[in-house]
């Protein structure tokens, strides 16, 4: 694969970044990772307002205009001859000194890698996840708030490990009033008698561009209705059903949680209902930016 740094592409073997990079330092960055399907990059307006909107956050200046930034994302996934792909864009804070002083990074670094997707195997979609609530709570907005992507990601890292020392594909993380929040890479959602619940925004998420199109796909193609509400643990284990979204994950049933079935231990009729929606949706024009067929940057 040729990787985008700093103004222009190189083998993957080269694509190497300074140890003074404050990204290594100190996780002091942004990125987003996004998918293409059959050429079109899905949602690929909503991810590069996201990456401006987190870094502006940081105090972060992007050294590229974000219809440039679109661009690329798309020259990217071109240049590597891919169609349906995992794009990964970083900006980190760049080179720096030694120190946490972001004034001594006089610029920014931009990297893009396209590269295949590395699917969950079918057999997960069939089989649903296995959840367990971590010990970890969410950072709180008022700390790090999640509605940055930041390089920062050892909050959602460590929460993941417990998950898989218990034999669990996914934890949930809940926020500091002991509400659910989000998973450790994808948003949560749970269906009681017809009517899908999320957590809202302030719970302390970040706001997954799938998430959002799910919201919309379960209202508009499945006719039902969707609250942003908070809710706890015991709520969702009455659940009749629970799944996770996320641009890895795309839509995953989910049938248990702490040992607890959820509805009858396999994804349930409305989770798979939205999962043939969403596939659908992903690979149609309306979903994303057409790759072959804009403007080469
Ligand atoms: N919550 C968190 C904490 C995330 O990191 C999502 C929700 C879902 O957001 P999107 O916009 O993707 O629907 C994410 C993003 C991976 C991987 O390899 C997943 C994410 C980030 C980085 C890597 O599975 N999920």
């Amino acid at each position: 694969m040729k990787i985008w740094i700093d103004g222009e592409y190189v083998a993957q073997e080269d694509a190497k970044i300074s140890v003074y990079d404050h990204g290594l330092l100190y996780g002091d960055g942004v990125f987003e990772g996004i998918r293409s399907y059959g050429g079109f990059v899905f949602q690929l307006e909503e991810h590069i307002d996201r990456l401006y909107a987190s870094a502006k956050a940081i105090l972060l200046t992007i050294p590229m205009e974000p219809k440039a930034m679109a661009d690329l994302v798309c020259d990217a996934v071109r240049t590597n001859g891919l169609k349906d792909s995992y794009i990964r864009v970083l900006v980190t804070r760049g080179k720096g000194d030694l120190g946490l002083d972001m004034r001594k990074c006089p610029k920014a670094s931009i990297i893009v890698i396209a590269d295949k997707i590395q699917l969950f195997p079918e057999e997960v979609y069939n089989r649903g996840m296995k959840l367990i609530v971590s010990h970890l709570r969410r950072v709180p907005p008022d700390t790090l708030s999640p509605a940055i992507k930041s390089l920062n990601y050892l909050n959602n890292i460590l929460a993941r490990a417990e998950a898989s020392r218990a034999d669990c594909d996914e934890a949930i993380l809940l926020n500091r009033d002991g509400y659910v929040a989000e998973c450790s890479g994808d948003n949560i959602f749970a269906i009681r008698r017809g009517k899908v619940y999320t957590p809202p925004v302030y719970v302390g998420i970040l706001e997954g561009i799938t998430r959002n199109a799910v919201m919309h796909l379960a209202e508009t193609k499945l006719g039902l209705k969707v609250v942003e509400q908070v809710f706890t643990v015991p709520q969702m284990y009455r659940a009749d059903e629970v799944f996770v979204t996320g641009t890895g994950a795309e839509i995953i049933g989910v049938v248990e949680v702490n040992g607890r079935i959820i509805g009858n231990g396999k994804p349930g009729p409305l989770t798979q209902k939205l999962i043939k929606e969403f596939r659908a949706y992903a690979c149609s024009p309306e979903a994303g930016a057409a790759v072959y067929q804009t403007a080469s940057v």
